[in-house]
């Protein structure tokens, strides 16, 4: 099925062949008003976008390209990152399920696969915080994942970038993980709903907890075993000195 053929019951999907961002598209929407459950998913982006500046790039017609707008409940500052959480855990789900592969999370927002002792990422999500005079702020989750990204290709998106297709040697459904993706997030959503806190299923997923890490961040470089996330989703590096720092940004790699 194309991809702007998809529907999904609970969902406001709009497609668009090519876009600036899909972010920017739903940040606009939320703005604009426009209720939880609304998707843009596009083929193309022209100015992708990563964290901090930085830019998302995808072959047309490769990838899923998506954001996701949330009303968080109340308090927004403790539901608003745990939606985020939830998307991450949902995103790791859609590609075990459709695909096999053993996808973690690397902290903050990162889906990776490790082949032989060498990681490599495959989806990014970037959340952003759109706000509008006299209401409350929103989320806007988007979600970049390489599927079908020939191996030619990855080389121009980063060093360490994979595509679902180079890992599982075949061609994959972009629906079938986009249905999948969109039914985990159901199903999270209604259990973090019920009460439950998605973030000890967040934290399970994570990648290299216990591990030596080197953590970029935009002061300065810092190494030290990722020891844990504390209750905000930060993370809690243990330096070689003994004592803990605690990093709500960064970029995370093992220690080389
Ligand atoms: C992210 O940022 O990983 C968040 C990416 C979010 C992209 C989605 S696409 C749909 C929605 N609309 C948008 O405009 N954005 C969201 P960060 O952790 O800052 O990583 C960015 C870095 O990843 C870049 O500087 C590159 O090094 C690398 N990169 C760029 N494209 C890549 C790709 N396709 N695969 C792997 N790495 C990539």
């Amino acid at each position: 099925m194309p991809l702007g053929d998809f529907r999904r019951e609970g969902w406001d999907i709009r497609y668009l062949e090519r876009v600036t961002s899909t972010n920017t598209l739903a940040l606009e929407a939320g703005r604009q008003g426009a209720t939880e459950g609304l998707v843009f998913i596009a083929d193309e982006q022209t100015a992708g976008r990563g964290r901090l500046e930085r830019r998302w790039f995808a072959p047309p017609g490769t990838s899923l390209l998506m954001s996701l707008l949330f009303r968080p409940a109340e308090p927004f500052s403790y539901t608003a990152p745990r939606i985020t959480m939830l998307c991450g855990v949902a995103l790791a789900d859609a590609v075990i399920d459709v695909t096999g592969q053993a996808a973690q999370l690397k902290w903050p927002n990162d889906l990776i696969i490790t082949r032989e002792g060498t990681w490599r990422k495959v989806a990014g999500m970037l959340s952003e915080v759109g706000t509008a005079p006299d209401a409350p702020p929103f989320l806007v989750v988007g979600i970049g994942l390489n599927v079908n990204v020939p191996p030619a290709s990855l080389s121009d998106l980063a060093p360490n970038a994979t595509s679902l297709l180079v890992e599982s040697g075949q061609p994959v459904e972009r629906v079938a993980l986009l249905d999948a993706f969109l039914h985990h997030v159901e199903e999270h959503s209604a259990v973090f709903r019920a009460g439950i806190d998605p973030l000890p299923q967040w934290r399970q997923r994570l990648a290299w907890i216990g591990a030596t890490v080197r953590v970029q961040t935009p002061t300065g470089v810092f190494t030290g075993v990722a020891e844990d996330v504390d209750d905000s989703g930060a993370l809690l590096l243990r330096l070689p000195a003994g004592c803990q720092q605690r990093f709500s940004t960064g970029d995370v790699s093992l220690r080389p």
